[in-house]
C-alpha cells in the first residue's frame, strides 16, 4: 500500500467528541464533553476527552499515514491493530501493567482506551526528580511476564508462528532498522549531531571499523531472532506512572525479535535521566543512586523472575537440558546491554532526540554529557558479553566522564 492509499483523515477535536457519543457510545448522548489533542509523540495523535459533570474520560488514539516527526516516515496505520492487539494480549500476561482497551476501529485507525491522566510519563517524573521505589520491580515482572510467555520457550511452536504473523510489523521496524541500528553508525543525512559533540563522533564511533562491524552483527540479530513478542520502544517515554503503579503504554513497535531488546532500551533511557541529573544539578547524590540501584535492580530481578518462569513454564522438552537455561538467559542479557549501548548512541547522533540530553541548556555540559553516553555506548556495544549483572552494569555507567 502506498501512502496516497491510506485514510489519512485525522479527526479534529470536534469530530473525535461526535465519533465517541454515537460511534462508541461510551458516554451519555447528551453529555457536555471536551475534547483535547494531547500528543506529543512521535507518530499517532491521541486525544482526551472527558465528561464535565460525570468526570468520566478516555482516550481516543488515531494512526496517520505518516509520522509526526517527519512525513518522510510513511508507516502503515494497521500499527493501531498491532497496538490493540498487543494491549489485550499483555492485558492477560500482566495484569494491571497496561491500560484497558474500550475498542478498536480499523476504518478510522483508532484506538479507544482507558485514560491515565492521574498518572505522569516516566520521562518527565524523572526529570522532576521524582523517585518510584517499585518501578524496577513492576518493569522486572511485566518484561518477564510479557517475554517468556509468547517465547518458543513456553508457546506450542505452530501458535507461536501463527503470532509471528499476526504481528509483522515492517515499517515500524524498518524505522528501528534505520534509526538505531544503521544511519547513527555513519554519516547519515537524516542524523543530527550536536556540534560540541561532533569532532567526537567522527572520530570514535564513525572512524570505528570494529564499531562498525558489532553494530552490523546485531543488526542481523534484531532482523531476524524472532524470540519473544515485544513492546518494541519501551524508553521513558512509554511508562505512565503514580507512586504505587506502572503502566506501559504506546506498544505499536511491537514485533517478536531479540527479547533483550526491551530490557536495553529502559535501561538506556534509565541512563538519560541520570546523566540529565549529573551534568544539570549540584547535590543530587540521592536520586542519583535511586537511579543507578533502579538499573541494578531491574537486571537482578529480571534474572531471578526469568528463571522462576523458565523453570515453571517451559513446556518445551529440549529447553530443559542441563546448561540451555544459563545459555539462553546469558544470551538475553548479552543483546540487552547490546542495545543499552545503541539506544544510548542512536539518541544523540540520530534524529530522534530525547530531552533529557537535549534540555541541557550550558553547551559545553551538554557536549560532555552526551560524550559520557556515546562512551559507555560504545563500550556496551563492543564488550557486551562481560556485564551479566545489574552490578557490573552499574560499574560501568559510574566509570565513565563525571558519573
Ligand atoms: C519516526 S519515529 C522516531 C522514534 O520515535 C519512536 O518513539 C521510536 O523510538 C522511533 O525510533
Ligand atoms: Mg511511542
Amino acid at each position: 500500500m502506498t501512502k496516497q492509499e491510506w485514510p489519512a483523515a485525522i479527526m479534529t477535536e470536534t469530530e473525535v467528541v461526535t465519533y465517541v457519543k454515537e460511534a462508541f457510545g461510551f458516554f451519555n448522548k447528551d453529555a457536555r464533553l471536551v475534547c483535547k489533542e494531547i500528543g506529543d509523540g512521535n507518530l499517532n495523535y491521541v486525544f482526551r476527552v472527558h465528561d464535565e459533570e460525570s468526570k468520566q474520560s478516555l482516550i481516543v488514539k488515531q494512526a496517520g499515514p505518516v509520522s509526526r516527526l517527519s512525513d518522510e516516515f510513511v508507516v502503515s496505520p494497521d500499527r493501531n491493530r498491532i497496538e490493540t492487539d498487543i494491549l489485550r494480549l499483555q492485558g492477560k500476561l500482566a495484569p494491571g501493567f497496561v491500560p484497558k482497551v474500550y475498542h478498536y476501529d480499523g476504518d478510522k485507525n483508532c484506538v479507544v482506551m482507558e485514560d491515565l491522566s492521574d498518572f505522569t510519563i516516566l520521562r518527565t517524573a524523572l526529570l522532576n526528580r521524582q523517585q518510584f521505589p517499585q518501578l524496577a520491580e513492576h518493569l522486572s515482572t511485566f518484561l518477564v511476564e510479557t517475554l517468556v510467555s509468547t517465547s518458543d520457550l513456553v508457546l506450542d511452536h505452530k501458535a507461536k508462528k501463527e503470532l509471528v504473523k499476526s504481528y509483522t510489523n515492517p515499517e515500524l521496524c524498518e524505522i528501528t532498522e534505520d534509526l538505531v541500528y544503521t544511519e547513527p553508525f555513519f554519516p547519515h543525512p537524516r542524523n543530527d549531531v550536536f556540534q560540541g559533540t561532533k569532532s567526537f563522533v567522527e572520530k570514535e564511533i564513525w572512524g570505528d571499523r570494529q564499531l562498525a562491524l558489532e553494530t552490523a552483527k546485531l543488526k542481523f540479530q534484531f532482523l531476524t531472532n524472532a524470540q519473544a513478542l515485544l513492546h518494541g520502544d519501551l524508553h521513558t517515554g512509554s511508562i505512565f506512572v503514580t507512586s504505587t503503579e506502572t503502566k506501559v503504554i504506546d506498544p505499536e513497535f511491537a514485533f517478536y525479535g531479540p527479547a533483550g531488546y526491551d530490557i536495553g532500551n529502559i535501561i538506556a533511557n534509565f541512563i538519560f535521566a541520570y546523566t540529565n541529573s549529573v551534568y544539570t544539578s549540584e547535590g543530587e547524590e540521592a536520586f542519583q543512586h535511586y537511579l543507578l540501584d533502579t538499573i541494578e535492580t531491574l537486571v537482578d530481578q529480571f534474572k531471578k523472575k526469568f528463571i522462576t518462569a523458565f523453570q515453571e513454564k517451559t513446556t518445551e522438552r529440549v529447553a530443559h537440558y542441563e546448561g540451555f537455561l544459563e545459555h539462553y538467559l546469558q544470551s538475553v542479557l548479552e543483546d540487552a546491554v547490546a542495545v543499552v549501548g545503541l539506544e544510548l548512541c542512536r539518541r544523540i547522533i540520530g534524529i530522534a532526540k530525547v530531552v533529557d540530553l537535549t534540555s541541557i541548556s550550558d553547551s559545553q555540559a551538554r557536549s560532555e554529557a552526551e560524550i559520557a553516553c556515546l562512551t559507555l555506548g560504545k563500550t556496551f556495544i563492543l564488550n557486551r558479553s562481560d556485564y551479566q549483572t545489574g552490578h557490573g552494569i552499574v560499574e560501568a555507567i559510574r566509570g565513565v566522564g563525571s558519573y
